[in-house]
């Protein structure tokens, strides 16, 4: 299967839960201007022209990136990043995904990092940000995980909080997800996925 990311962007989840679960892939770098390195246009794998996009072990071509990660969580041995299907905690994950996706990385932390979103964009992403923020904060104080052990969504999250600086989300005012996200860099699969991404990312 063929992982198709950006450096640091929100495909760094789906590298993690490649790295977690040691499965085999092959990682494809979209470069700036939406060119593959064979010189097709990344248009040609995910229409919408955004990262995750993932070449399936059966041929397909999934993007989205909570459906790219249940892929590989369904992949990869019960419980090493999702836990059991029909279980409360599965639903419980997928809640989350759904709430990073939708109410952090695209509501919040999208505009305030796009160039093109104007300032009046900006003030009110930041308050989204924060309400958000502090929903996760109360949820993660006292614990290591959204659910239960390491999951996906976990992944998802440490993709996203990595961008409070280049957003100007002050993450030091929110101590417990400073601290989550320390202690989650520290975690060997991630350290790996993030040291495997940050030469191409200082190289961009
Ligand atoms: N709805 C998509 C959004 C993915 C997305 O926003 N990807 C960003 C990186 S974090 C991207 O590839 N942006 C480049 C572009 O849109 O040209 C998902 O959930 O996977």
């Amino acid at each position: 299967m063929k992982l198709y990311f950006i450096p640091f962007a929100c495909s760094l989840a789906t590298r993690i839960a490649i790295e977690e679960a040691e499965l085999d892939a092959e990682f494809v770098q979209v470069l700036p201007g939406g060119r593959l390195p064979d010189g097709r246009l990344f248009t040609a794998i995910s229409p919408m022209g955004y990262v995750p996009a993932m070449e399936t072990v059966g041929g397909l071509a999934l993007t989205e990136g909570p459906a790219v990660l249940t892929y590989i969580a369904d992949l990869a041995a019960e419980g090493v990043l999702a836990p059991a299907p029909y279980t409360e905690e599965r639903y419980q994950m997928m809640r989350w995904l759904n709430f990073i996706s939708t109410e952090l990385h695209k509501s919040a932390f999208a505009p305030l990092m796009s160039k093109a979103a104007p300032e009046g964009a900006k003030a009110w992403a930041r308050e989204l940000a924060a309400k958000r923020l502090d929903l996760l904060s109360v949820h993660l104080d006292g614990a290591d995980y959204l659910v239960g052990s390491f999951s996906v969504a976990d992944a998802y999250l440490l993709s996203i909080l990595n961008w409070c600086e280049h957003a100007g989300v002050p993450i030091a005012d929110w101590p417990v997800l400073l601290g989550w996200r320390t202690r989650m860099r520290k975690r060997p699969s991630i350290a790996r996925a993030m040291g495997a991404e940050m030469p191409l990312l200082q190289a961009a």
